[in-house]
């Protein structure tokens, strides 16, 4: 039988990642673009030749049964979303339509057009937020902190809901988080890379950061979406969680980045509390036992390795482009 995957937010970070990994396996892979008026394949733009793009947006049920009708995937990623926390307290409804009701339409359209396809969700460890246990596992109860981490909350319910209610193959992934040199540049990690990059390129001497204490689980983009497709191979569907296991403070994150190209971030980075937050979530450290046990899956890139390779990449970059 062909293996036929439709990807949403196929021209974001994880989108790309995954759509390579399942080129390689032999997928036929259907990415939904939504519409723009300047085209934004850049992460992308080496395979795109192997991918077939359809429009649709995840606000609009009618496009999404259209694709599945005309596509008829065997599996379906979710990965569409409003994905940056900050933006989520200024556009909290604008996230709620898309991060959480998106997942709705696109179950729904599922059940409508092609029950059988199974189903993967983008859930988040964001969901976890001011956190009940270290670490957090399937079993930890949510507390979000920002409208997305509320919004990712309803799209990992209506998920397990569509599963026991209609008998969808549906599984939640609740991936902490995960980077990569295609990381959105407003994201703490590729700020700091691609600042780091600037300083040394002489084009700035500050890095305006807001919580510097706030501690996170990072972990590589292309060691995430495998175990993404590793769920969607189970005979049953469940839930995740996808972590390193290891957590580290925004600071520690400038000082291994800045150290990697001998500077010291203190005479560098600045608090700016611009870019604090309403809510902050303090501490996440996942514990990703069932993902490895039951998937099989394993990280390759640990986090001293992932930094420097940003950091690498972003000067690459500022080099090559000048900006
Ligand atoms: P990303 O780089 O921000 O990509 C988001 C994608 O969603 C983009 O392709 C974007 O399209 C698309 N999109 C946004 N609104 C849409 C809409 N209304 N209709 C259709 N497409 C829409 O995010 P990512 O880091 O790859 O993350 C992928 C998913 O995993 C997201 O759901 C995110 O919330 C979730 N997640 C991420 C992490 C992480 O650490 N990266 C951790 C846990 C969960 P445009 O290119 O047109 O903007
Ligand atoms: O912030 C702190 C900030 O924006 C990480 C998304 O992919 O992962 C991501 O959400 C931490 C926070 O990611 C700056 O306050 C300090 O404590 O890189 P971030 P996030 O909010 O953890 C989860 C799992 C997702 O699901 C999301 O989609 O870093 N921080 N100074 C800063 N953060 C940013 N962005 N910019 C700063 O200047």
């Amino acid at each position: 039988m062909t293996k036929r995957a439709l990807i949403t937010g196929i021209t974001g970070q994880d989108g790309s990642y995954l759509a390579e990994f399942l080129l390689h396996q032999g997928y036929e892979v259907v990415g939904m673009l939504r519409r723009s008026s300047t085209v934004n394949f850049e992460r992308i733009a080496h395979v795109q030749e192997q991918l077939t793009l359809v429009p649709g947006d995840l606000l609009d049920e009618v496009s999404l049964i259209g694709i599945l009708r005309e596509h008829q995937p065997t599996e379906v990623y979710n990965l569409a979303a409003q994905s940056f926390v900050q933006t989520s307290w200024g556009q909290p409804v604008l996230t709620g339509e898309t991060t959480a009701l998106g997942v709705t339409r696109l179950l729904d359209a599922i059940r409508i057009a092609a029950p059988e396809a199974r189903f993967y969700q983008a859930s988040s460890s964001e969901m976890f937020g001011k956190v009940h246990e270290v670490p957090q596992s399937e079993r930890t109860p949510f507390y979000p902190r920002s409208p997305y981490g509320v919004a990712k909350v309803y799209g990992h319910w209506i998920t397990v809901n569509y599963r026991e209610s209609y008998g969808l193959h549906a599984s939640s992934g609740m991936l902490f988080n995960h980077e990569s040199p295609r990381r959105g540049l407003e994201f703490v990690t590729r700020k700091v890379s691609h600042g780091v990059a600037r300083i040394v390129c002489g084009l700035d001497d500050k890095l305006l950061l807001g919580n510097l204490e706030s501690q996170r689980d990072w972990g590589f983009a292309g060691d995430y979406v495998r175990a993404m497709w590793l769920m969607l191979q189970q005979d049953k569907a469940s839930d995740y969680v996808v972590a390193t296991g290891e957590t580290h403070s925004v600071r520690q994150l400038c000082e291994l980045a800045f150290a990697h190209v001998d500077l010291d971030w203190a005479e560098h980075v600045v608090v700016d509390e611009r870019f604090l937050r309403p809510a902050e979530v303090d501490l996440l450290v996942g514990d990703a036992t069932l993902a490895r046990t039951e998937l099989g899956w394993e990280q390759t890139v640990d986090f001293p390795a992932l930094v420097a390779m940003m950091v690498d990449a972003d000067v690459e970059l500022v080099r090559r482009t000048g900006r």
